[in-house]
C-alpha cells in the first residue's frame, strides 16, 4: 500500500460487496490491480444479505442466475430447487467468497460516507460513515439498484411501541409471528413473498394494499438428482441463449402480434405459457403485449380471471384484482399460494386506495376508516431504486460538483456507465444501464468485464483517466428515454421511472432496448478506440 497523504492508496476502490462488488474484485485480481472493496453489511451477498425476509427467493431460473465464469464453480454447485431461496442463494455466494478467498480484500460495516475527486492527483478519495479515507485511481459503484429502503411518509413512525422493520432490514435472529399480530404494508414483489410464507403461521395478519398487482404463479420444483447432470452439461447452451434474450432470461419475447392467432389458438397459448414456470408469461409473451394496450388487455384480463378464480370471497378477488395498468408494465411478482393466504380466516386485507394511512400510532396505525393494532408492522414498501443509492452518497467530481445536483433532473450517464465530470468512476449497474432491466447476474459479468478492460487497456496505454464525453451522455440519455417510449413500461408509474418516490423526477431508470442491444452499444464503443469517452 502506498502513503501518499498519510492514507492507504489503491488502485481501484470498489463500494459493494453484492454479486457486482464480487465479480468486480476477482477480475480486478485476475488482471492484477490493486483493490479494496467497501461494504455496509458483515458480509458478501448484497441484495442475498439484506434481503433475508420469510419467502425471499430467485424469479429466474436458479442455473441461468449463477456466475457463469468460472466452469468448477458450476460443475460443484448443485441448486436445489429450480428457484432458489435466499439461504440457499446466500450460501451460494459466501462458498464463492469462500473459494476465491475474497474477505481478505473486504472492509465489511463500512458504509461509505462520500467520494471526491482530486483533481489534482487525478484520483479519488473515498471516506466511510466512520471516518476512515483511502485513495484510489479509480472507483466502481457496486452498489445495486434495490439497496435503498423506503418508508412511508406518514407521521408517527417512531411512536409505535411494537417492533417494525424494512423487509430488507429483516432480523438476523428468528422471528417468531405465530402469536403475533402483523401489519405488512406493501403489496410488490417482496410483499407477496412475504406473505404467502408467513400467513402460514401467524397470528394475525393485516396486508395493507395500495395498488394490486399483476402476477404469475413461479411453479417451483425441487430439482431431482437425475436433473443435475443434465442441467450441468447444457450451461453453455443455457447461458449462449441468455445472450441473446431481451432480458438475458432463459425465456424471451415472442416476435409476434397477439393478434396474429385467432382468440381460441391465443387463449390455448397463454393458457401453455401460464402453465409452465418462471417469467415465460411475462417475457415470453407477444411483443405487442408490451407496445400496445389492446394486445396487453387481453392478457390483463387472462390473468385477472385467474385472480378471481382462487380468491373465495370476492369482495376480496376485486380488491386484489388489479385494473389501473396493463399486464407487464411493472415487474410482475411470481407467487405460490399468494391469493389463498387471503382465504384464510385469519389474513385481512385493506383497501388503501378508498381508506389511506394517516399515521403510525403507538399501537399500530390509522388509516382514514379506523384504528389497527399490531406487535409488528413490516414495511414491505420497496426502495428508492437505482439512483437512491448514489444519492445518499456525497459524490464530488470535478470542480466539485454533485452528482446528485447533475442527476437532479433525472440520470445522464454513457452507457449507464460513466458520467461526464467525474473521471475513473464508474457506475456498474447504474442508472440506463442495460444491467437494471437484466437477469442481473449476465449483466453485471458484461459490465464488469467491460469496466475491468477499460482499465487494463488504460493501464496498457500508459493513460490516467477515461471520463464520459458531455456530447455522447446528451447522445445515450436521448437514447434511453427515447426508447422507453415505445413500450407501455415508460407509460407507467412503477419504481423503473422512480414514480414510487414523492418528488423523485420521473424518468426511466433502466435501459430498454434490450441486453443484446445494450451490450453491442458497449462493444461497439471499444471498437471505435472507446468512442464516447475522453481518455487522457
Ligand atoms: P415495490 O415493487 O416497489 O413495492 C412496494 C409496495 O409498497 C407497493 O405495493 C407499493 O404500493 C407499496 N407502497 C409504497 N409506498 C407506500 C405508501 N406510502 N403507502 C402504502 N403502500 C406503499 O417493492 P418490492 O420490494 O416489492 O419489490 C422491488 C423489486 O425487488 C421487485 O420489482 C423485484 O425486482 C425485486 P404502490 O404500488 O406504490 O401503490
Amino acid at each position: 500500500m502506498d502513503d501518499k497523504g498519510g492514507i492507504e492508496s489503491y488502485d481501484v476502490v470498489v463500494i459493494g460487496a453484492g454479486i457486482s462488488g464480487m465479480y468486480a474484485l476477482i477480475r480486478l485480481r485476475a488482471l492484477g490491480f490493486r483493490a479494496r472493496v467497501f461494504e455496509a453489511g458483515t458480509d458478501v451477498g448484497g441484495t442475498w444479505y439484506w434481503n433475508r425476509y420469510p419467502g425471499a427467493r430467485f424469479d429466474s431460473e436458479s442455473y441461468s442466475y449463477a456466475f457463469s465464469f468460472d466452469p468448477e464453480l458450476l460443475e460443484e454447485w448443485n441448486w436445489s430447487e429450480h428457484f432458489a431461496g435466499q439461504p440457499e442463494t446466500y450460501r451460494y455466494l459466501r462458498r464463492v467468497a469462500e473459494k476465491y478467498d475474497l474477505r481478505r480484500d473486504i472492509e465489511f460495516n463500512s458504509r461509505i460516507r462520500s467520494l471526491e475527486y482530486q483533481e489534482a492527483g487525478q484520483d479519488w478519495i473515498t471516506t466511510t460513515e466512520a471516518g476512515k479515507q483511502v485513495r484510489s485511481r479509480f472507483v466502481i459503484t457496486a452498489i445495486g439498484i434495490l439497496s435503498t429502503p423506503y418508508f412511508p411518509p406518514n407521521p408517527g413512525k417512531e411512536t409505535f411501541k411494537g417492533r417494525s422493520w424494512h423487509t430488507s432490514y429483516w432480523p438476523k435472529e428468528p422471528v417468531d409471528l405465530t402469536a403475533q399480530r402483523v401489519g405488512v404494508i406493501g403489496t410488490g414483489a417482496t410483499a407477496i413473498q412475504l406473505i404467502t410464507e408467513i400467513s402460514k403461521n401467524v397470528g394475525h395478519l393485516t396486508v395493507f394494499q395500495r395498488t394490486a398487482n399483476f402476477t404469475k404463479p413461479l411453479r417451483n420444483q425441487p430439482i431431482r438428482d437425475e436433473e443435475q447432470r443434465a442441467l450441468k452439461d447444457r450451461y453453455p447452451e443455457m447461458f449462449g441463449r441468455c445472450k441473446q434474450t431481451f432480458g438475458a432470461f432463459i425465456h424471451d419475447i415472442d416476435p409476434r402480434s397477439i393478434f396474429d392467432l385467432e382468440p381460441a389458438a391465443r387463449r390455448e397459448h397463454l393458457e401453455r405459457l401460464w402453465s409452465e414456470p418462471g417469467f415465460g408469461f411475462w417475457l415470453g409473451n407477444f411483443m405487442d403485449v408490451f407496445t400496445d394496450r389492446k394486445a396487453a388487455e387481453i392478457v390483463s384480463e387472462f390473468v385477472r380471471e385467474k385472480i378471481r378464480e382462487r380468491v373465495k370471497d370476492p369482495a376480496v378477488a376485486a380488491i386484489l384484482t388489479p385494473t389501473d395498468h396493463p399486464f407487464g408494465t411493472k415487474r410482475v411478482p411470481l407467487e405460490s399460494g399468494y391469493y389463498e393466504a387471503f382465504n384464510r380466516p385469519n389474513v385481512e386485507l385493506v383497501d388503501l386506495k378508498k381508506t389511506p394511512i394517516q399515521r403510525f400510532t403507538e399501537t399500530g396505525l390509522d388509516t382514514t376508516d379506523r384504528s389497527y393494532a399490531f406487535d409488528v408492522i413490516i414495511y414491505a414498501t420497496g426502495f428508492d431504486a437505482v439512483t437512491g443509492s448514489f444519492n445518499r452518497m456525497e459524490i464530488r467530481g470535478k470542480n466539485g460538483q454533485l452528482l446528485k445536483d447533475k442527476w437532479a433532473e433525472g440520470p445522464q450517464t454513457v452507457l449507464g456507465l460513466q458520467v461526464a465530470g467525474f473521471p475513473n468512476l464508474f457506475t456498474v449497474v447504474g442508472p440506463h444501464n442495460g444491467a437494471a432491466f437484466c437477469n442481473i447476474p449476465r449483466c453485471i459479468e458484461q459490465n464488469v468485464d467491460w469496466v475491468t478492460s477499460a482499465l487494463a487497456h488504460l493501464r496498457k496505454e500508459q493513460r490516467r483517466t477515461i471520463e464520459a464525453k458531455p456530447d455522447a451522455e446528451i447522445a445515450w440519455t436521448e437514447h434511453v428515454n427515447g426508447q422507453v417510449e415505445q413500450f407501455l413500461i415508460g407509460q407507467i408509474d412503477s419504481w423503473f421511472m422512480g414514480a414510487n418516490i414523492p418528488g423523485k423526477k420521473r424518468g426511466f431508470l433502466a435501459y430498454f432496448g434490450g441486453a443484446p442491444a445494450y451490450r453491442a452499444h458497449c462493444s461497439d464503443s471499444v471498437a471505435k478506440g472507446y468512442e464516447g469517452f475522453e481518455i487522457s
